[in-house]
């Protein structure tokens, strides 16, 4: 039977993220900066309690459109609560971020432990619309809610020995079910160089889609480093450490051969054990063609220049 009413979008077909965009849009050209209210439909208990933020669109986007927040916060690598893709979203509930404190240590002249507010307050929130490509070779565009990683790092004065930044998540087994299993080093931990980390791309997310973090997506802070594989993108922060040598990495220590210390997207030099030449994007279907990854997944204008005299297949 014939559709009569085929041009009548009815509210249930709406979904949040085209309620997201049409907004953006409007209020861009309105411009007015802050797309607060980005949800319609009715959201899970979690997902009401997140809180709207304040944010002004950023350079640094890629024009393209964000995958759906169903695909963002219900497809998630986050080992703590299960290796599923759906486990994040269903167990990630018993994480509790409120209070939450940051250790600031290592080769730095103002250490010490730090609340979420005071490491938040100074830092003005940009929305930054990243690509996410996994070293699974699948990838998603995600617009986060975040401000530059170098800013934060700055205040904490690092010293002449800072050569590298560590972090490390949380490691409770009372709120994190996947920790009990040993199937990587808990507390999960991830570094970069200090040239690295200081690079305007590389930021501290807070939230994503115009509210603060689901807890699946790294609640209450995780890194977001949008030209190397998704796994430096460490989650739920309760450490940041300066160190002169070459900090250890989770990944690194369960499979070295597999996932190394700098792990640019790069899809000239291949994981062991599959190619990396290709990524399956999320969000377009089970049967759509594979799309050719980029050079540190399109981001080499910006971030080339920190790998001129390093070779790239050796460092992996
Ligand atoms: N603490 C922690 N951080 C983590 C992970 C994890 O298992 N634990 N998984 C990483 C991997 S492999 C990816 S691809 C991204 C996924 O981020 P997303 O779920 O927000 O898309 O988080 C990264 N950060
Ligand atoms: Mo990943």
């Amino acid at each position: 039977m014939k559709n009569i009413n085929n041009n009548i979008i009815r509210p249930v077909d709406i979904t949040d993220e085209q309620v997201y965009l049409k907004r953006r849009h409007f209020l861009q050209l309105a411009g007015i900066a802050g797309a607060g209210l980005a949800f319609s439909g009715l959201p899970s208990r979690a997902e009401a309690e997140l809180k709207p933020l304040q944010t002004s669109p950023s350079k640094y986007s890629t024009d393209q459109t964000p995958n759906s927040y169903q695909d963002i916060s219900t497809y998630n690598n986050y080992y703590e609560f299960g290796l599923d893709k759906d486990d994040p979203v269903r167990y990630a509930k018993s994480l509790i971020t409120d209070p939450w404190t940051v250790k600031i240590s290592g080769e730095c002249d103002k250490p010490g432990d730090y609340n979420l507010e005071d490491i938040l307050k100074p830092h003005p929130l940009e929305e930054r619309i990243y690509r996410l490509r996994c070293v699974e070779a699948w990838s998603m565009v995600i617009p986060w809610v975040g401000f530059p990683l170098g800013d934060l790092l700055k205040r904490f004065q690092p010293n002449s020995n800072a050569n590298y930044v560590s972090f490390k998540t949380l490691n409770d087994s009372t709120q994190m079910p996947g920790v009990r299993r040993r199937v990587l080093r808990w507390p999960y931990h991830e570094g970069l160089t200090m040239a690295e980390a200081m690079n305007p791309l590389a930021i501290i997310a807070v939230g994503l889609y115009g509210k603060t973090l689901p807890n699946q997506n790294g609640a209450p802070l995780r890194l977001v480093v949008p030209w190397k594989y998704g796994f430096k993108s460490i989650k739920s922060i309760v450490e940041i450490s300066f160190s002169k040598k070459q900090p250890d990495t989770s990944w690194g220590r369960s499979a070295p051969r597999e996932y190394g210390f700098y792990a640019n997207v790069n899809p000239e030099v291949d994981h062991p054990r599959w190619s990396q030449a290709r990524e399956r994007v999320i969000g377009t279907g089970l049967f759509a063609a594979k799309q050719p990854t980029l050079m540190f997944n399109g981001y080499g204008d910006e971030v080339a220049h920190l790998y001129s005299d390093l070779n790239l297949r050796k460092n992996f």
